[in-house]
């Protein structure tokens, strides 16, 4: 039965102990995601899971919280379903209200070429069983009659990709869940422990070093967002990644207006109203490379306007709070999982770019599979390090509103 109300601590402090058979790098939903699926569906429970800040500091409490699975590639798509399908069933599974909300998701197109460019998508997505289509304006309408639809603003609405299955999670409520039944299972998560290095001899990783001490590993996991790759060059292993701050906002809440969340590829904006009525709005990725995560004023500004372009009643909204996270992107916008090439003990669930969130499930519990079984998981083969020497790259860009 579902637990409304919470009696006890929802994970537990421990003693660092010598040695783990599994160390994962990240407690957001990727790194406690593999925790508890390496527990729950793979009997492995000697497991420590290390964060340098609290759980769920990065990606995982910077993200918009938007859940879909309408992406492009033949690769992609049945991988994210996979992860909807997953989410679907959290909320039962981890015994823990998720409030996933399958509100439905509309991507906006304001041009010819991008009416174009969803038809594919829609096309892809009808083919590989995903719930997708392009509507017009008389549809559009109806769905989100507070939206402006006349000619008024600089890039009229002309059509969108609807998918019904897609909405919004609360973010934080699943890295509770998956750390809480983590605990549950005796898996131990370290907050506040950094890794400071990685000990490898003879191609195998042997320990890590944190700043609480140094644990033997058996394997070591990777599930960092935003300093994917100068974690991964603390074992030694090269990741083809550029990280680039992306910056949202929340705004004073509103009574219920929005029940869809609207993405605009050609405007680079994307609005959601949460349960509280809050608007969560969010920019393209900031064009350089850093790791600030601190909010600037031409992107707020950015983010006003565009949103004022398609919500003009919203003037006057008073914005509460801004931040941002850092997306590692790789150079096809797929993720990179799998084994490292150069060190083979060492697995990577990284350069999730602009999709982390919505990929976690999915990606934890095939990583978790890989790691157990050695053997690797179809929907994954396509993502896998040893791409990048092959040239097979996967060309997921077009389905980021989010990337220019
Ligand atoms: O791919 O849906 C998306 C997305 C929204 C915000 C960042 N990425």
């Amino acid at each position: 039965m579902m637990q409304l109300f919470r009696k006890q601590r929802m994970w537990r402090a421990h003693e660092l102990k010598p040695s783990y058979d599994v160390a994962i790098i990240g407690a957001g939903v990727h790194g406690l995601g593999i925790a508890y699926y390496l527990a729950s569906r793979h009997g492995i429970r000697n497991v420590a899971v290390l964060e340098r800040g609290y759980l769920g500091c990065g990606n995982s409490g910077r993200n918009t919280a938007i859940i879909r699975s309408n992406y492009r590639t033949p690769e992609g798509i049945p991988f994210y379903e996979e992860s909807v399908r997953l989410y679907e069933r959290l909320s039962r599974e981890l015994e823990w209200n998720l409030l996933f909300s399958q509100c439905g998701h509309l991507t906006l197109a304001h041009t010819d070429s991008a009416i174009a460019g969803l038809r594919v998508r829609a096309e892809n997505n009808q083919v590989l069983g995903v719930d997708s289509r392009v509507i017009y304006p008389p549809e559009i309408r109806k769905l989100v009659p507070t939206m402006d639809m006349s000619d008024r603003p600089r890039l009229p609405v002309l059509a969108a990709l609807y998918h019904p299955p897609g909405g919004i999670i609360r973010h934080d409520a699943v890295v509770w869940g998956y750390a809480r039944a983590c605990d549950r299972m005796g898996v131990e998560i370290h907050p506040h422990t950094e890794v400071t290095g990685v000990r490898v001899a003879r191609g195998k990783a042997e320990s890590v070093i944190t700043t609480r001490g140094e644990i033997a590993a058996g394997t070591v996991v990777n599930a960092t967002a935003g300093w994917a790759s100068m974690v991964a060059k603390l074992a030694g292993v090269t990741l083809p990644i550029v990280s680039h701050p992306l910056q949202a906002c929340v705004t004073e809440p509103l009574k219920p207006f929005l029940d869809k969340v609207i993405v605009s590829a050609s405007l680079h904006v994307y609005v959601n109203q949460t349960d509280k009525g809050e608007l969560v709005i969010g920019a393209e990725i900031d064009p350089y490379q850093s790791y600030s995560l601190k909010g600037t004023l031409p992107t707020l500004e950015q983010m006003a306007s565009y949103t004022l372009e398609l919500f003009p009643q919203l003037s006057g909204l008073r914005v509460l709070r801004q931040w941002a996270g850092i997306c590692d992107m790789t150079p096809d916008y797929a993720p990179i999982i799998g084994v490292s090439r150069e060190v083979e003990n060492y697995y990577v669930d990284v350069g999730w770019g602009t999709y982390g969130f919505k990929a976690a499930p999915a990606a934890a519990k095939l990583l978790a599979e890989l790691i157990a079984t050695r053997k690797t998981p179809k929907l994954i083969e396509a993502f896998s390090p040893a791409r990048f020497y092959g040239g097979q790259l996967v060309g997921e860009k077009a389905a980021a509103a989010v990337s220019s």
